[in-house]
């Protein structure tokens, strides 16, 4: 069915951390086979899994040495194949994650061009001479230090925005976008049913790598990185070359997506189906990235769902994600997570589940798993952590800290062991989990909320089906309702003549609220208790009329 991702709410699943079938302590395919029944109790309709191709595991498999190759701590091929079979039986359907901006510098073709610079491979990359002893630009890396790396044996620099075991790939290669396609269709030629594209939005560079005139990191990023001069070129190329088949879904990724740009990415003939935008996600880092929070706005943070709805209307669509793989865990960073914990976890759902757009819910907040207290950063297993740590460290900042910022919004809040119980290790594995697990699973877990009809799980169940059950949550036109000097979002949703009003109360405080009259009837509520013209704190109500 064409559109099918537009009706759909999908489940994110980041391997490593979700279910560990064969006792060594790191997820793999066999244990998320194994929770297929789980995943379709949530009334999901598809499944992205992060990447799970084989990898030296520099960025959690965003560094990948065989794109057609099973990461073997995850399992085999076959371990693939019976996932893919046992989803579709079940019809729940599989989108894979390919990291086409960047391979790992351990991949054949890398190991190929790093032997001469005459390798039929060289160009698969950028190679670049510096600036006497300079790098060829100024550009940083996302995961610090520059984006060059110097090869003493050519005496050139290689790009890589990313680690520097992810070079960056040359897409103005024809040979290259060759291999690439050719990757796609080995993996739609086995029945999946989507791609996200890693990084879409940077895989067209200024090949004149001029040096940046800013040293905001978000600006780098949308004036320097992404959006190049050839994106749509490519991205229409992959779609006429592989992508021919409308059923399959094609998601792009990318920071430096911004309203402005975002139907460059969209085109209805040749362009993407969907994007992820990323404006939420930086309303929080403050010109030095990610390890530089400020405090965010809830005006800022409607303004950024007001604007895409505008960007995307009528003929774009969008995802919408309030947390995933790079982000602290949602309600955490949008929540409540102590006093109003469960609260706030089902109105974050409320909103995420009644706007317009495909959901992608992240596999853990659905039981408001929360962010994790790392007490050195010796703990961290992410690359971004690891190396923003040496340079605080080269800007004379304690490790305490960037302990506090790496807590408040590093990756490993997103990454730990997914908690399914009370029992060692939340019933993740039977073996010490690759990563740390969040000692609050003795109270966030999803055995203790299964059978309990006041759960996160079971509210976020109930708001999945409310939402299948009204397409004007889907398709409707979104009108702000704005409410001001309150931290209270409500908007309407109207599809025909059906008009749907939602309030959520952002605060620990009540909130008078009058924008409910009699002919509207209360359809979902967060609480178990309604006060007229009052919103209860973290209160979310979905009215009809
Ligand atoms: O985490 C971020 C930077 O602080 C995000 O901007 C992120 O790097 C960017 O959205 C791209 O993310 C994707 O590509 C990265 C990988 O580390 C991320 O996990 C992936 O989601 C490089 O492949
Ligand atoms: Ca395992």
């Amino acid at each position: 069915m064409e559109n099918w991702w537009k009706e759909s709410v999908i489940y994110q699943i980041y391997p490593r951390s979700f279910a560990d079938s064969n006792g060594d302590g790191i997820g793999d395919l066999n244990g998320i086979t194994e929770k297929l029944d789980y995943i379709k109790s949530l009334g999901v309709d598809a499944v992205w899994l992060n990447p799970f191709f084989k990898s030296p595991n520099d960025d959690g498999g965003y560094d990948v040495s065989d794109y057609r190759a099973i990461q073997p701590e995850f399992g085999t091929m076959q371990d693939f194949d019976n996932l893919l079979a046992k989803a579709h039986t079940i019809g729940i359907r599989i989108i894979i994650d390919l990291v086409f901006n960047h391979s790992s510098d351990e991949h054949i073709w890398f190991q190929e061009a790093l032997k001469s610079p005459e390798s039929p491979f060289r160009n698969y990359y950028f190679w670049k001479k510096g600036k006497g002893d300079l790098p060829p630009s100024n550009w940083p890396s996302f995961f610090g230090g520059s984006a060059w790396q110097y090869d003493d044996y050519s005496d050139e620099y290689y790009l890589h925005l990313f680690s520097r075991k992810q070079p960056d790939l040359n897409w103005e290669y024809p040979a290259l976008r060759n291999e690439l396609f050719d990757i796609i269709q080995f993996w739609l030629g086995k029945g999946v049913d989507g791609i996200r594209l890693d990084v879409i939005s940077a895989i067209s560079k200024r090949t004149d790598f001029p040096d940046a005139d800013t040293e905001d990191f978000n600006e780098i990023i949308s004036r320097f990185y992404s959006n190049g001069p050839r994106l749509k070129e490519f991205i229409a190329e992959m779609r006429n070359a592989v992508f021919q088949n409308r059923s399959v879904l094609t998601v792009g990724e990318g920071p430096g997506i911004n309203p402005g740009n975002a139907m460059n990415y969209l085109d209805k003939q040749s362009g993407l189906d969907l994007i992820f935008h990323f404006g939420h996600m930086f309303l929080d880092q403050g010109p030095g990235g990610r390890f530089d929070p400020i405090p965010w706005t809830l005006d800022n943070f409607i303004q950024v769902f007001l604007d895409w709805e505008k960007a995307l209307n009528p003929d774009g669509w969008g995802s919408i994600f309030l947390g995933n793989h790079d982000f602290a865990r949602q309600v955490s960073r949008w929540g409540n997570d102590q006093q109003y914990h469960t609260e706030s976890a089902k109105a974050l759902f409320t909103l995420m589940l009644s706007l317009r757009g495909t959901p992608f819910v992240f596999a853990g907040d659905e039981i408001g798993m929360t962010n994790i207290k790392l007490d050195h950063v010796s703990e961290s297993k992410d690359v971004e952590t690891i190396n923003g740590f040496k340079s605080a460290l080269f800007n004379g900042i304690s490790e305490q800290e960037f302990l506090a910022a790496a807590n408040y919004a590093g990756r490993d809040n997103a990454r730990t062991p997914f908690q399914w119980n009370n029992l060692e290790f939340a019933g993740f594995s039977k073996h010490q989990p690759w990563m740390k697990v969040n000692p609050n699973k003795s109270v966030i877990n999803q055995s203790a909320q299964e059978n309990n009809p006041y759960s996160i799980l079971n509210y976020f169940r109930k708001m999945v089906s409310y939402r299948k059950s009204n397409k004007a949550l889907v398709y409707g036109t979104l009108k702000h309702n704005p409410i001001n000097n309150q931290p209270v979002f409500c908007f309407d949703r109207q599809f025909e003549n059906q008009l749907y009003r939602i309030a959520i109360n952002f605060s620990d405080q009540k909130q008078a609220f009058s924008l409910i009259t009699e002919e509207f009837s209360m359809q979902m509520n967060n609480l178990e208790m309604l006060i007229p013209q009052m919103l209860l704190p973290w209160q979310a109500v979905i009215w009809k009329k």
